[in-house]
């Protein structure tokens, strides 16, 4: 990241980049969707999180897997490459980065919002609490078609709850934000991140954002890369449902089987990223042949 690039970050809790990845990638990355929301995963491995089955949920939700790198080596090739994690560790300050999370969100025309929230307060099972997000546009983006939003400045406002729930198709997307601005009292200054297929943007894990329905014709694709510090550690006592499975008795380490380091200002990544992408190794915790 620039210097400017990196104080744009820090003032507005957001920094935009037209140009992120190549078309070859946005081509490979879209093609992956069709099978992985009908449950093909080329590992065998489930995603940690799978919000939406063809067949099975209504077709106006918008469609999520959450750490679909694990199921599928296209994404992994993109959310844990070294790009991703050098350009969040840079606007996090941190010494490296590691993924905690990602997510393969697909926003089919006419499907409904996902509501304004915070990150942080997602990732309260980690020490320090504390995401950068890349958030990787695969379809050209627009207000009309259910972009991403953020409020500008809003990461200083303090940190809010929220329920897991009220992510999906909220009947008022806006609530949370107009809630957490009166507690502030601060104005909201929404930003719709409006780039060409294969732009993306990073934000601070406290910027307030969500995305509304899209009234476009076209369907909307994301891939998003949610890191934390390659330091970081398991919470002692903060509890996630899902992701505290991976916590081993004994110890706070975050595994990097599952939570790779994937950028390092030593020049270290996780050793099983590159056997795995490259199909050595059959799954993220497999042995290379
Ligand atoms: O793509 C969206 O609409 C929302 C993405 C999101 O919540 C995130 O990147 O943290």
């Amino acid at each position: 990241m620039t210097p400017e690039q990196i104080s744009d970050f820090q003032r507005d809790g957001f920094v935009i980049v037209p140009d992120f990845l190549t078309s070859g990638m946005v081509n490979d990355l879209r093609s992956r969707f069709e099978p992985l929301f009908r449950g093909e995963f080329d590992t065998g491995l489930y995603p940690d999180e799978w919000n939406w089955r063809e067949g099975r949920d209504e077709q106006s939700l918008t469609r999520q897997i959450c750490n679909g790198w694990k199921c599928d080596r296209t994404v992994a090739s993109i959310v844990l490459s070294k790009p991703v994690g050098q350009a969040c560790a840079e606007l996090g300050a941190w010494p490296g980065a590691r993924i905690a999370q990602d997510n393969v969100i697909w926003k089919p025309a006419g499907a409904r919002s996902l509501g304004f929230h915070q990150d942080d307060s997602y990732i309260q099972w980690v020490d320090p609490p504390s995401y950068v997000t890349c958030w990787m546009a695969l379809d050209d983006t627009s207000a009309a078609g259910g972009t991403v939003e953020y409020a500008r400045g809003s990461h200083k406002w303090d940190l809010t709850d929220m329920q897991p729930e009220y992510f999906h198709a909220p009947d008022d997307y806006q609530a949370t934000i107009r809630e957490a601005a009166e507690a502030s009292g601060s104005n909201v200054d929404l930003v719709s991140v409006e780039v060409p297929a294969g732009g993306c943007a990073f934000h601070h894990g406290r910027t307030w954002h969500g995305s509304g329905p899209n009234e476009g014709s076209v369907q909307r694709r994301a891939i998003v890369a949610h890191c934390i510090s390659s330091e970081a550690r398991f919470h002692p006592n903060n509890v996630n449902y899902i992701y505290s499975r991976y916590k081993t008795a004994g110890s706070l380490n975050m595994d990097e089987t599952f939570f790779p380091v994937t950028w390092s200002d030593k020049g270290y990544r996780s050793p099983m990223i590159e056997s795995f992408i490259n199909g050595t190794a059959t799954f993220p915790g497999a042995d290379p042949d």
